[in-house]
Formats: C-alpha cells, sequence, structure tokens
C-alpha cells in the first residue's frame, strides 16, 4: 500500500479486535523497520442491536484494546445504518481523545440484501452525528453511491468538526468489557487460583487436561469478585507456552470469563509473548523486571506496548530481589525513569510489585517483611506520578499454611494496612477475603502484632488464639460437572 501511494493506512471492518492488534502491531513494525510514519485509521463493526463486535466487545471495550496504536481516528462502520450506529458512536465519542469517525451503509439490507435508502433519508439519519458533534471524518459504506456522499458532503459542510475531549489520566483495561481504574477506585482483586504454582489443585487439572474444571476455576473467582485473573502455567513438567496459549484461547469462548482483563504471569518471556498474542483485550504483563539489565527490560517493555498491555514490574534488579523498603523504592524509582523517558511507556499502565515476602519463618530478619512493603507503597504512590501498586498477598502468610482461617485472618489485616497506605490491586484468593471490620479485635491486635514485628512473641502469641479464628471461605456455587 505504502509502496502504491496511500497517505493513510486504515484497519477496517474489525469485528475481531485481536486481528486488528495483530495488523497494529505490524504496523508499528514496519513503520520503526524502514523509519517511517503514516497516520492509521481504525474503524470496527457494530454487528447487531447487541452493541458489540462480533468477537463479544462493547465500544469502549473495543477503544480500550487499541489505544495503544495512538491511531489518527477511531470509528465504526458497516454492519448498521446511520440510525442504528449513532448510540455507538456517542460512546465512542466521549471515551475517545482522538479524532472519531463513521462510514454506515445505507441503511439496512432489504430480504434480497439490497440497500434501498436514499441519500437524503441518509443524511435526515446523520444530521444528529453532527448536531451533537461527535464526529470528524464521515463516509459510507455498503449500500451507499455517489449520490449518498454528495448529500453527506453538503451536510457535513453546515457544521465544524468534532473537538476531541480530554479524557483523564487512568489505567483502561479490557476483556469483552471495560475496567477503567480511575484514580479514586476501590481495591481491585485479582485472581489468584488459575496459577499452576499456586494450587495443586489447577495444576492437577491442567496435567490431567480437565479443561472444563479449570475454566471453572476461573468462572468461580470472577463470581467471588475478582474484577481481573492471573494465570500462570509454570511448572518444570509443563509445557508451559502452549498450555498457556491454550488456556487462553478457551477462556476467549467462555463470555463470562473473557468479559475480565487478563493478567499473564510467568518469569519466562516466551511464555508472556505467546500469551500477549492470544488477547484481543487490553491485559497485565506479570512481570517485568531489571533483573537481567536495563537491555533485556527496555526491549520487553516496548514490546508490550505495541502489544497493547499494561504491566507489572517487580521490584528486582541486577543485585536481587529487593527487600528492605529503601531498596524496593529505589528500584521502582529507577525502572520508572527508564519506562517513561526512554520508553515512553504510559506512567497509569505501570504497576509496581514491591515484594510481599513470607512473615513469621523463623528468621528474625523476615519479621520486618510487611513493615518494609508497607513502606514501599507509600514511597511509590508518593513519588512515582499515576503508577499504581500490586502484590501477591497470599505470599505473606507463606509459613502459616495448613491454617487457612488464620492466613485469611493475616491477609485481611494486611491488606487493610497496605490499602490505607495505596495499595491498588493485589493477587487475590477472591473467595477468601475475610472482612476486617468483622474480626474479634483480640484477633486483630495480635495479628497486627505480627505484622508491625511488635515483640518478638508475636508469632507465638497469634498462634495461641489461632483456633478461635473463623474461617469465611465461601462454597462455590458453581457445578463443576459440566
Ligand atoms: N507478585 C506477582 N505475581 C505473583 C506473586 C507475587 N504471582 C504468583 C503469586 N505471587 C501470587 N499467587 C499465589 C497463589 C496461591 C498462593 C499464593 C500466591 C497460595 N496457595 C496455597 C498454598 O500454596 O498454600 C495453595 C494451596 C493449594 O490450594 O494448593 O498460597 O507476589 N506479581
Amino acid at each position: 500500500l505504502i509502496d502504491g501511494g496511500v497517505d493513510i493506512i486504515m484497519v477496517e471492518t474489525v469485528f475481531d479486535t485481536l486481528n486488528a492488534k495483530a495488523a497494529l502491531f505490524a504496523i508499528d513494525a514496519f513503520f520503526t523497520k524502514h523509519d517511517i510514519s503514516y497516520p492509521v485509521m481504525i474503524s470496527g463493526t457494530i454487528t447487531d442491536l447487541s452493541g458489540r463486535t462480533l468477537s463479544g466487545q462493547t465500544t469502549t471495550a473495543f477503544w480500550h484494546s487499541l489505544r495503544h496504536a495512538n491511531p489518527l481516528s477511531i470509528g465504526l462502520n458497516c454492519a448498521l445504518g446511520a440510525e442504528q450506529l449513532l448510540p455507538y458512536i456517542h460512546e465512542l465519542s466521549t471515551i475517545a481523545d482522538t479524532y472519531t469517525s463513521a462510514h454506515p451503509n445505507a441503511g439496512l439490507p432489504n430480504e434480497l440484501g439490497e440497500y434501498d435508502q436514499s441519500p437524503q433519508a441518509m443524511v435526515s439519519y446523520l444530521r444528529p452525528f453532527l448536531e451533537q458533534d461527535l464526529l470528524n471524518i464521515i463516509g459510507g459504506c455498503c449500500g451507499t453511491t455517489p449520490a449518498h456522499i454528495a448529500a453527506i458532503t453538503n451536510l457535513a459542510s453546515e457544521f465544524t468538526p468534532r473537538q476531541p475531549p480530554r479524557v483523564a489520566r487512568a489505567c483502561r483495561l479490557s476483556g469483552l468489557e471495560d475496567l477503567t481504574i480511575h484514580p479514586d477506585h476501590l481495591f481491585i482483586n485479582v485472581g489468584e487460583r488459575t496459577n499452576v504454582t499456586g494450587s495443586k489443585k489447577f495444576l492437577r487439572l491442567i496435567k490431567n487436561k480437565e479443561y472444563a474444571q479449570t475454566l471453572a476455576i476461573a468462572l468461580e473467582q470472577i463470581e467471588h469478585g475478582a474484577q481481573m485473573i492471573d494465570i500462570n502455567m509454570d511448572e518444570g513438567l509443563l509445557d508451559s507456552t502452549e498450555e498457556m496459549v491454550h488456556f487462553l484461547n478457551l477462556i476467549a469462548m467462555e463470555p463470562a470469563i473473557a468479559r475480565v482483563p487478563i493478567m499473564i504471569d510467568s518469569s519466562k518471556w516466551e511464555v508472556i509473548e505467546a500469551g500477549l498474542k492470544c488477547l484481543q483485550g487490553k491485559g497485565i504483563v506479570n512481570s517485568i523486571s531489571l533483573k537481567e539489565g536495563e537491555a533485556e527490560f527496555i526491549q520487553h517493555a516496548k514490546l508490550i506496548k505495541r502489544y497493547g498491555a499494561a504491566t507489572i514490574v517487580m521490584a528486582f534488579d541486577e543485585q536481587g530481589q529487593a527487600d528492605t523498603a529503601q531498596r524496593k523504592i529505589e528500584i521502582c524509582q529507577r525502572a520508572y525513569n527508564i519506562l517513561v523517558n526512554q520508553v515512553d511507556f504510559a506512567p497509569e499502565d505501570i504497576i509496581f510489585d514491591p515484594n510481599i515476602f513470607a512473615i513469621a519463618t523463623g528468621i528474625e530478619a523476615h519479621n520486618q517483611y510487611a513493615v518494609d512493603y508497607f513502606e514501599a507503597i507509600s514511597g511509590i504512590k508518593a513519588n512515582l506520578p499515576h503508577a499504581m501498586v500490586s502484590g501477591g498477598v497470599s505470599n505473606v502468610s507463606f509459613s502459616f499454611r495448613g491454617n487457612n482461617a488464620l492466613r485469611e485472618a493475616i491477609h485481611s489485616a494486611f491488606l487493610y494496612e497496605a490499602v490505607k497506605r495505596g495499595m491498588d490491586m493485589g493477587i487475590v484468593n477472591a473467595a477468601q477475603l475475610t472482612i476486617y471490620e468483622d474480626m474479634p479485635a483480640d484477633i486483630k491486635q495480635k495479628v497486627e502484632d505480627v505484622l508491625f514485628n511488635h515483640h518478638p512473641n508475636a508469632t507465638e502469641a497469634l498462634l495461641e488464639v489461632a483456633h478461635n479464628i473463623q474461617s469465611s471461605t465461601k462454597e462455590s456455587t458453581i457445578d463443576l460437572s459440566w
């Protein structure tokens, strides 16, 4: 197309956003390789009055999935006439901080598959788009003729183009639906159970290829309040890449699961990249770090940007995992500067994980780990604008394995303290979060003594009352037998 002399590249009639993401990835790679740049237009297709693309996304989710391509315009074309398209263009116009376009059909087809809406009729349906200031670019798709275009041109000449809105900075994710994390958002629960290293049951089901049951685990977390799910297939005896791809493709066919954004969890870049190629929505990479130095960190960050995902950055550098508050904050600051200044990575798409380590392990130095994490949250939130903080909450209670009620109490008190300091999201067992307010005061005090390392006997004192703690674990509401 470029050799032939086009001025603009348009990725259009998008009914599968993953396909569009692949096109946009290729276009960006091509521009970079040849050191050229052309404006890119994107136009999706809402297939029917459900207001969704054929691959199931809402208009807003569609925009969140493609926004990273920084297009000249985002719009809708085909499938519907102007009349039916109006509400979806309205939605796009309010959320898209770029130009908008509409190329409707000349009405809906008749029984013979022909379009018989006249230019005058089409223009009467298009007039509200312009009166409401929804568009920058306007044209026609199926059934439109030069006479329709002439009438549209006439109409458009009466109006001035839309001014794109200023849209507040926020992490804007998507599955089939959007998940927008506004600055005043509530804590975001990320489901931890679809993890072969975090759940014996999930590992067994994956090994035995009992995929229907693995999907039930994913769904159960969402029903218990997970707004995202973390997926991890890192186990020595599995082909992690193959399992990640297989599971993500299965999820994509289950709308009740695919509705939420996906967090791809692996310590291997190949697995993460294979996973990114399966997501039509905007998900989160879990994780990258400075462990192998700056060059690799930058290379991965650039690719994440091109695939259109947010990312978790671990407080890990060439020297190892940070365990003191000071090192956690220093590493996050260094990573932030590289991402924002060198990679041009959106700061609202950076989620720091300053390492939640197990406390009460019997090693004295570990008793300070929760306090260091809490201090790191405050430091990150104070110094790194728009970046968020996450962590694997269940890690903190590893040394109390076997006593789930006690672990839940610790998680709940830990989250209460962490969220107070600005923790934005956490990988948790969504079915197993005790409400902090419901905890008896004496238990609360003893848990806090452990978390804050108030005195050397705090762990023993907590264990003495552990048998009084009630578990809040919710029973599964899902029939696992389908
Ligand atoms: N940071 C980031 N990602 C992470 C972690 C983190 N991913 C993995 C992990 N840590 C978070 N996920 C879990 C999942 C399960 C458990 C802990 C953390 C867990 N599982 C029970 C156990 O091991 O005792 C499961 C028992 C069972 O059912 O088999 O505690 O920190 N970025």
